[in-house]
């Protein structure tokens, strides 16, 4: 009785937190999305070097999400954060059109590795304020977003400097991780 009563007492402190990683190229604008979940408003960023973490509170959904900077030299370390990864946060700078194979192929490279086999991949379609950003679908066409069957995807088309599209998206991440 003494274990289960610790154990009940343990579950009660500490609620299951699942964990998220935003990864994308350098400049995407995870910081800026980072602190737009938390705060509402838009935050200062620099270049991220190695990581941010923060937790975040939906309706009694806790995520304790990382930002990992994605410079290309850090890029080769994002394997290290995958482990027990439950949503996949890729933000890409919907005006940045040359990088975008660069995305895809990170994505693609991503959704083969065996620790994110069971997460689900949350693509931003960010800096949506921009003149001449892509749409969603486009982002969705460029990164063949429809041939992806083994995870479970979702695209968002958004702007974190306002934080349009964000609430939306957090939904779509509580109802993967209640779904689970
Ligand atoms: P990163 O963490 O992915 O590297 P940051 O990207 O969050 O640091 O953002 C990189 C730059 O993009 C920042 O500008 C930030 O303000 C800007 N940015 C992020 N999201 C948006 C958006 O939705 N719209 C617009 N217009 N800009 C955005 P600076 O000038 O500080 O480098
Ligand atoms: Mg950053």
């Amino acid at each position: 009785w003494g274990i289960l009563f610790c154990a009940t007492l343990t579950c009660l402190t500490f609620p299951t937190e699942h964990k998220v990683i935003i990864v994308g190229l350098d400049n995407a604008g995870k910081t800026t999305i980072l602190y737009q979940f938390l705060t509402k408003e838009a935050v200062h960023t620099s270049p991220t070097i190695g990581s941010n973490v923060e937790q975040i509170t939906v309706r009694k959904t806790h995520f304790l999400v990382w930002d990992i900077g994605g410079q290309e030299s850090l890029r080769a370390s994002w394997y290290s954060y995958y482990c027990n990864t439950e949503i996949v946060i890729l933000v890409v700078d919907s005006t940045d059109r040359e990088r975008l194979t660069v995305t895809k192929e990170e994505l693609h490279r991503m959704l083969a590795h065996e620790d994110l086999q069971n997460a689900a991949i949350l693509i931003l379609a960010n800096k949506q304020d921009m003149k001449g950003s892509l749409t969603a679908a486009e982002i969705s066409q460029c990164l063949t977003l429809d041939s992806i069957t083994s995870h479970s995807w979702h695209v968002q088309a958004c702007c974190a400097l306002t934080g349009e599209g964000l609430p939306a998206s957090l939904d779509w991440m509580k109802s993967r991780v209640v779904a689970n």
